[in-house]
């Protein structure tokens, strides 16, 4: 596709040249236009301990450490299902979800614990749901990889991989239908993105433009296959073929610039287009599981330096420290509801299922 061109990027932005410096550019390939992103606005007016950085960091902070404690726990079995961590990941999950409003619904993956907690899901039913007990939030039968929280819009999450993409586009439909101003938010990692039904729902999304955004979180991973052996194009150009719009972030660890970016794209979403937001980011664990997995000779640990090196959970050991027991407190709290919950019986084998 041709692009009406911009200083130093010719009038064919093919190539990375110009996803190279994304975080602050937008085209809009049906306007064929141009804007800067004032990601930096809000930035600009903070301190690092300001309360909105505050309270980003403190939901990053509780998404790690509940991590961390079904690493503790997983050991002992009391956690009855496959765990994917998303240890490296949890700014995207808090910056987006800051954003959005509590009505807006998002559907996510079986990376999800973060995506649970940052949109308000319950701590206790969270646990309660991963050790298989009646008092999780889908009575223990949907475990870490399905998880949900309707009640405050998360809707589903699913191992298959982009299987809940064209939920969020149906979801978005009928926010368009009803004339009701939600936005559908679909989250993806980038191998999904391989996927038909990724295609199928641009799009679906584009011809009825439905407020849906698509969110990539790039890890760069499939498993265990790298991005630039499994994909012939880059995200914001297969996303222009369809008339949609689409921007890079980058800088994946910084909950400010991920908040700001998410509130200027939703705001387009909201006014009716499908949008497309690949979110750079960093898994430090294993695939699936509570280890890592530099002993399979895929990547090595020095691969994420450059990235824990930006890591604010990392870098700011101080608001780290002066946040750590409260929100251990909170955590243990969970884990000791989750023990206490019963296991579901026999009765409960056939109810809930379909
Ligand atoms: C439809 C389908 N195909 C294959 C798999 C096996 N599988 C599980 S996770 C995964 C990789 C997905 O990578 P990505 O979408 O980048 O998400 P990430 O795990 O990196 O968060 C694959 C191929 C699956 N679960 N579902
Ligand atoms: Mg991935």
């Amino acid at each position: 596709m041709s692009s009406p061109g911009i200083a130093g990027f010719g009038p064919d932005f093919a190539g990375w040249e110009w996803i190279a410096s994304p975080s602050v550019l937008l085209y809009h390939p049906l306007s064929q236009s141009w804007a800067v992103m004032p990601k930096d606005r809000e930035r600009r007016n903070l301190t690092a301990k300001d309360e909105l950085y505050r309270r980003l960091f403190r939901t990053s902070l509780l998404i790690r450490l509940v991590e961390e404690r079904i690493i503790d726990l997983y050991p002992s079995d009391r956690i009855q299902s496959p765990v994917h961590l998303s240890i490296g990941q949890e700014a995207v999950a808090v910056g987006v979800c800051d954003a959005l409003r509590p009505d807006d619904l998002v559907f996510a993956t079986y990376r999800s614990h973060g995506f649970y907690i940052a949109k308000g899901g319950r701590l206790d039913e969270m646990f309660a749901e991963l050790y298989g007990r009646m008092d999780g939030i889908s009575k223990g039968k949907a475990g870490s990889m399905h998880l949900s929280a309707p009640a405050v819009g998360l809707m589903g999450s699913s191992a298959v991989v982009a299987s809940t993409i064209p939920h969020a586009v149906g979801a978005a439909l009928s926010f368009k239908r009803r004339g009701e101003s939600k936005i559908a938010v679909a989250v993806f990692g980038d191998g999904a993105t391989e996927e038909g039904v990724y295609h199928e729902s641009l799009n679906f999304a584009a011809l009825m433009k439905v407020p849906v955004l698509f969110i990539c979180e790039d890890n760069g991973l499939a498993v265990h296959s790298h991005r630039p052996i499994r994909q012939t194009y880059s995200l914001p150009q297969h996303a222009a073929t369809f008339g949609i719009a689409s921007l890079r972030v980058d800088e994946g660890w910084d909950m400010l610039a991920l908040r700001e970016a998410t509130l200027e794209v939703a705001a387009k979403v909201r006014a009716g287009e499908p949008f497309v937001l690949e979110i750079a980011t960093s898994r430090y664990k294993e695939h699936v599981g509570v280890g890592e997995d530099f002993h399979f000779g895929y990547r090595t640990s020095e691969d994420i330096d450059a990235w824990k090196k930006r890591d604010p959970l990392i870098v700011d050991t101080a608001l780290v420290e002066a946040l750590r027991p409260e929100v251990e407190r909170e955590i243990e709290a969970a884990v000791a509801f989750a023990e206490r919950s019963a296991a579901p019986g026999r009765a409960e084998l056939l109810t809930d299922v379909i």
